[in-house]
């Protein structure tokens, strides 16, 4: 990828990007809803299609020139609903967070109460915090992750569903290193008339592998960013069934079917021009994950995750419900003696080369500033080629940091011994010395 027209224009801009090609191929990326997108989707993300609008849908747009751009919009469409299963798809969703505004402002009234798990057991912020619109909007009934398992106990959130009748239940991760039991949420959002939502922003790739289930059969709306372990562009997407079976009482009067009630949502409701660029960039990620060795990559996520799990637990460290089936780890430093302690570690792992995020553990009593968790992940790490001998390194580096994580001369040590570990997996290969 040349780069030549911006490091005339804007040496600053250009500089800070090499400088970050350079501390990713550095060093280890851990953050688990980050990845590496293939050259082919950053491609299209910097393709002319940023320069097109396109308000409404394709075949009714307000603007001319749509020839194109409705082409690459079906083609994502209809490559999402393949690689699914989904009876429809909306992909203009700018990112998470207003794809999940969107089906709130589809399925509830303002004020509406909703289930969703909270934060702190490995939620989202959009799924009823009160500092964000879900929680300021509409009413929030938590369910929690059982104290002494820190798992989900599905039927406890049977009870609450049954005791507070929500209109819609959401299920969805971000930090809980277990498999979601999505049947089971749709059969309880079924029995109490409530709409069942699934969020799979950080397990899509994992699903589109075949080694976590997929919410679609059964959930009236899923959604998805197409960012973390999906490896596409920046964005997200709508999935949903085409009419709605169960809960027509509380749209009756719109006329709209579950698809429709969607897309208004989403424009003209929320958002206005759809970025032509990132649907054309989302449709080739979909292409990449329809091939076969998109399977191989997502198993190795999960054989990664474990082995390095198993690592972290042999070295004495506490991951929160003793273990991962998933993509991701959560580190719980209370055990270590640094409960609070995520941010210094955090720190401390980032002098070393290895990227991960400070997080709250369940029932943490520390600030979610200076929290006692550390999360961890493997999608960006198997993106790059490695595998359980390198997940094993890797654990063992972060246990030495985190003993040793105010010692500036051991984290240059690791940081030299990252930096040599990772040579042998080029992300980008050229792109740092390419004019
Ligand atoms: N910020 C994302 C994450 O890191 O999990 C969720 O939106």
């Amino acid at each position: 990828m040349l780069m030549n027209a911006l490091r005339e224009t804007d040496p600053e801009i250009y500089d800070a990007i090499i400088r970050e090609v350079n501390r990713i191929e550095h060093g280890v990326e851990l953050i688990p809803s980050e990845n590496f997108v293939s050259r082919a989707v950053m491609q299209a993300m910097s393709s002319v299609f940023t320069n097109k609008y396109s308000e409404g849908y394709p075949g009714k747009r307000y603007y001319g020139g749509q020839e194109n751009v409705d082409d690459v919009e079906l083609l994502a469409i209809n490559r999402a609903k393949e690689l699914f299963g989904a009876e429809h798809v909306n992909v203009q969703p700018y990112s998470g967070s207003p794809a999940n505004h969107a089906v709130y402002m589809a399925l509830l009234e303002l004020g509406d109460k909703f289930m969703g798990m909270d934060l702190s057991c490995g939620g989202h912020l959009t799924h009823g915090s009160p500092v964000n619109f879900s929680g300021l909007h509409y009413k929030l009934v938590p369910y929690f992750v059982d104290k002494e398992t820190e798992m989900l106990d599905m039927d406890v959130v049977r009870k609450i569903a049954e005791t507070e009748k929500p209109k819609m239940i959401i299920s969805s991760l971000t930090a809980y290193p277990r498999k979601l039991p999505f049947k089971e949420f749709c059969d309880i959002a079924k029995d109490v008339d409530a709409y069942s939502v699934a969020d799979i922003s950080h397990i899509a790739g994992l699903i589109v592998g075949g080694v976590h289930e997929s919410p679609c059969e059964y959930t009236d709306v899923t959604t998805t960013t197409t960012h973390k372990s999906l490896r596409g562009p920046r964005g997200a997407i709508i999935m949903s069934k085409i009419e709605d079976q169960y809960h027509d009482l509380y749209h009756k009067d719109t006329k709209k079917n579950l698809a429709q009630l969607i897309d208004s949502a989403v424009f003209p409701g929320l958002q206005g021009g759809p970025h032509d660029h990132v649907i054309a960039a989302k449709a080739v990620a979909f292409k990449e994950a329809m091939k076969p060795e998109f399977k191989d990559y997502s198993k190795q996520i999960v054989k990664n995750a474990k082995v390095m799990a198993d690592e972290l637990m042999s070295l004495g460290i506490k991951l929160v419900t003793n273990g991962t089936d998933n993509h991701l780890m959560l580190i719980d430093l209370r055990p270590s003696g640094l409960g609070g302690k995520g941010k210094q570690l955090q720190n401390a792992l980032d002098k070393a080369g290895i990227t991960v995020n400070k997080n709250s553990v369940p029932y943490d009593d520390a600030s979610p500033f200076n929290p006692s968790g550390l999360r961890l992940g493997t999608p960006a790490v198997t993106s790059r080629g490695m595998k359980e001998s390198e997940m094993q390194h890797i654990a063992q580096s972060i246990a030495v940091v985190i003993k040793n994580y105010k010692d500036e001369s051991k984290l240059k040590e690791i940081k030299a011994e990252i930096s040599e570990l990772v040579s042998a997996y080029p992300i980008y290969p050229g792109l740092s010395v390419l004019g």
